[in-house]
């Protein structure tokens, strides 16, 4: 209906204050008088003086207000991606989304149907040279009860098989690799060129090698192909223990090996098998972190000892990134040899609670454990815990379980 012309918004003039600052006796329009007197031409020069000024000062508070407004619109800006960012701490850190504890609703029969990897450390074969072979295969593996995981890794899975020689032995180990991709093998417990020993073997072809076991302890192989993150992440690895001479460790009654590791998952793996995720990998964020390969297996499936028995660990961390500081709880070490330096009786701590077995490295841990009982073995970093690095040692003959 109305036919009045479009309105022009008003705006606040910014110099509107020169005409506060008019002189009596200007003219109306505002303009000079050029034509009066002296003292008249004065006051206009001041007045026109003092509305610049006013002008200009009007004009740098606009700014500074504006610049301030800015600063507070970035410093909201920021306070919006911190927060976001710890709230996706909680669930997917970015495009990091953690899997962990993921699990059927019969995960508890499925632990208790699975078998567990036997921790018993296997017998040393007799004479001069232990004759090993290993076998590469892509399997898919369960690593928690329902949860499956497309792996690089051994004909049996993963960890590989424990290995068992005695020092001085001499080791051939020969590889065959029934993958689809390159793999090789790299023992940590040779003294040995790898661009000779430890270089990559293709699919459907076999390499052997041998060194001598001169060094006592337990000790990491694993796949040293690139990206050995990978390849260490998805299965390849395991433990060989190389017997001391006699003398260097008190008889033991039980011998357990128990290989640490850390899974990182590209999905919860309950449908189809979950695959690697090298974004997870690189933040070590895994999902699942097991002993020989399986969430709480020795939860479900306890070790065993007798009452007053000298039970000893091998532990090996195969990583690929993260320690194991290994603890038995209820009891204290009687003896500890960090790093699995069994070069002497010497090298053994005495009475100690936890020790920390590094990536790529081993410890051997000696219990004593008198009163019947479930005595949880973990490592005390409790995130592992949590993730499935946790098992039980059960002493005499005592009913139901425990968890941690
Ligand atoms: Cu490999």
């Amino acid at each position: 209906m109305s036919s009045a012309p479009p309105v022009t918004p008003s705006r606040p003039s910014s110099n509107g204050a020169v005409h506060a600052q008019r002189p009596p006796t200007g003219s109306a329009n505002g303009t000079i008088p050029y034509k009066d007197s002296d003292s008249n031409a004065l006051w206009a020069v001041v007045s026109l003086m003092l509305g610049i000024l006013v002008a200009v000062l009007g004009f740098f508070a606009l700014m500074m207000w504006a610049d301030a407004h800015n600063a507070k619109d970035a410093a909201n800006r920021a306070a919006a991606k911190v927060s976001k960012a710890a709230a996706g701490a909680t669930s997917d850190l970015g495009a990091l989304r953690s899997y962990a504890g993921a699990a059927p609703s019969n995960a508890d029969a499925l632990a208790a149907a699975h078998k567990p990897f036997s921790a018993a450390l296997p017998a040393a074969p007799a004479g001069p040279v232990a004759d090993v072979n290993l076998t590469l295969k892509d399997v898919t593996v369960q690593i928690a009860p329902g949860v499956k995981y497309s792996g690089w890794a051994w004909a049996g899975g993963a960890p590989g098989p424990v290995i068992h020689v005695r020092q001085g032995q001499l080791v051939k180990i020969t590889l065959t690799n029934k993958g689809a991709i390159p793999h090789s093998v790299d023992f940590h417990a040779a003294r040995i060129a790898p661009d000779k020993a430890f270089g990559d073997v293709m699919p459907g072809k076999s390499v052997s090698y041998t060194f001598r076991a001169n060094d006592a302890g337990v000790f990491m192989y694993h796949c040293g192909t690139k990206p050995v993150l990978m390849h260490i992440a998805n299965g390849m690895y395991g433990a060989i223990v190389v017997d001391p001479k006699p003398g260097v460790l008190p008889k033991a009654d039980k011998n357990y090996v128990l290989v640490a590791s850390e899974w990182y998952l590209s999905s919860d793996g309950l449908k189809v098998p979950a695959q690697f995720n090298m974004d997870k990998a690189h933040a070590r964020m895994p999902d699942w972190m097991t002993f020989n390969g399986y969430a709480g297996q020795y939860v479900k499936h306890p070790l065993t000892a007798r009452p007053g028995e000298l039970v000893r660990f091998w532990i090996v961390d195969a990583g690929p990134s993260i320690d194991t500081d290994f603890h038995v709880v209820g009891t204290i070490f009687d003896n500890a040899y960090p790093f699995a330096d069994l070069s002497s009786p010497t090298s053994a701590l005495h009475n100690v609670q936890t020790v920390t077995v590094p990536a790529g490295g081993g410890g051997v841990f000696d219990v004593k454990i008198g009163k019947p009982g479930l005595y949880p073995f973990v490592s005390h970093a409790f995130a592992a815990v949590d993730e499935g690095q946790v098992g039980l040692l059960k002493v005499g003959n005592v009913k139901g379980t425990m968890s941690h």
